[in-house]
């Protein structure tokens, strides 16, 4: 799930109160030393370790403050032009219909980074991993459903597998069912809002261990750049000095196919964008009338990124929050921006971030790119035998064989 951005977490919070101590839970069975115990053994060298007993996950809550959502709200509503936090999008209702936007034909990117993360897993994770000891682990952020990274867990076998998300009531389930697919490995969900997060807590997990960070489904292009690069800063001093990242980004495309991507033709992208309103009724006392928005996908080609709004049919007032809007007709209300970026932009992005490209693994048309990072001042990057100036000037895109 998308955080909240960290752009106007830190500049616009600054009264939050302070986090309470960490509250582990154990889910149901789990035992912290056993877990500790499968983290601190490597399997011997050449030999395949004994597979650890199952253990369920565990989970800490880190209490992430709740977003003050009328405050957010009020600001998005007097910019211009009008623009609400795509986070806002993600209630149960927005959750459920985000997967089902990854159903429709239109919408290629979670089919085709799913596919591409399926195929190369054992590739992906012997550059990840190349040369870095002791066994490292995997950090997810946005872990979301944990729908992405089974193949990669199975390939890499980290020490443990840590899965960042704001929505604790998504992050138990699919702690405990990731769990019980992979037992050997120890899996470890964070509660928190990673987007304002200083550093991962201490835990017996993540203790002496390199970190190897992912973050797939191009959910990067959900914030705008000064954000982005933000985001990306912070992952990297979570994730310390020496790691890698490995993330998925969505490219530049024929804009028929992005604006049908976010408009397909069953109506799924436009219920997702009108779900917002309804959320927006029931919370902040709203009386947004659907009926008088239409939904609209348009490719901007300066900005490269696809801007989802809700047009006004005619002008209107709306109260929302105890205040009144107007809109005047053919006006937009902005629910999201999904920015795209080819390699060299991506690179360039995450240059200005300390992160350094190595790899980029795309699928047979080249839509999308998986690219591997690693910290640009870290010895340890140069792992692997190749040079950093070789790579950097060279990343060659590595296809699939269709
Ligand atoms: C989560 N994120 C990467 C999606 C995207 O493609 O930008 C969100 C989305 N919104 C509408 N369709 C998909």
């Amino acid at each position: 799930m998308l955080p909240r951005p960290p752009a106007d977490r830190t500049v616009a919070e600054p009264g939050r109160p302070p986090k309470p101590a960490l509250e582990p839970t154990k889910l149901p069975g789990s035992g912290t030393a056993a877990l500790k115990a499968n983290a601190e053994a490597d399997p011997p060298a050449g030999g395949v370790a004994a597979l650890p007993a199952p253990q369920p996950a565990e989970l800490l809550d880190l209490h992430p403050a709740p977003a003050d959502l009328e405050r957010l709200v009020l600001e998005g509503m007097a910019r211009q032009p009008r623009q609400l936090p795509a986070w806002l999008l993600y209630d149960a209702e927005g959750s459920r219909l985000f997967e089902a936007i990854g159903q429709q034909p239109e919408y290629g990117l979670t089919r085709q980074e799913t596919a591409l993360l399926r195929e190369r897993a054992p590739e992906l994770a012997r550059s990840l991993a190349e040369g870095i000891t002791p066994t490292p682990v995997l950090v997810e952020f946005g872990a979301g459903n944990l729908s992405k990274v089974g193949p990669l867990l199975e390939a890499l076998q980290p020490a443990a597998y840590v899965a960042l998300d704001i929505s604790l009531d998504q992050l138990g389930p699919s702690c405990r069912a990731l769990q019980e697919r992979h037992p050997a490995v120890p899996v470890l969900g964070i509660c928190c809002d990673y987007a304002d997060l200083d550093q991962l807590p201490p835990h017996p997990l993540l203790e002496g261990r390199p970190r190897l960070g992912f973050y797939p489904c191009s959910s990067l292009g959900n914030f705008d750049p000064p954000q982005a690069r933000a985001l990306l800063s912070r992952f990297a001093r979570l994730l310390g000095p020496g790691s890698r990242l490995l993330i998925g980004i969505d490219q530049p495309k024929a804009q028929e196919r992005l604006e049908a991507a976010y408009d397909d033709a069953a109506g799924v992208s436009a219920a997702f964008a009108f779900n917002l309103l309804r959320r927006l009724n029931r919370e902040l006392a709203g009386d947004f009338d659907p009926a008088a928005f239409t939904y609209r996908a348009r490719w901007e080609a300066a900005a490269s990124r696809i801007a989802m709004a809700l047009v006004s049919c005619h002008s209107q007032t709306v109260t929302l929050a105890g205040r009144r809007w107007s809109f005047t007709a053919g006006e937009p209300l902005i629910t999201e921006y999904s920015a795209k970026y080819t390699p060299e932009s991506f690179q360039t992005l995450a240059a200005a971030s300390g992160w350094r490209a190595i790899r980029r693994w795309c699928d047979g048309a080249d839509d999308l790119s998986l690219h591997l990072l690693t910290q640009a001042d870290s010895e340890t990057s140069r792992a692997g035998g190749e040079t950093p100036t070789q790579l950097h000037a060279d990343p060659t895109p590595m296809r699939n064989t269709p």
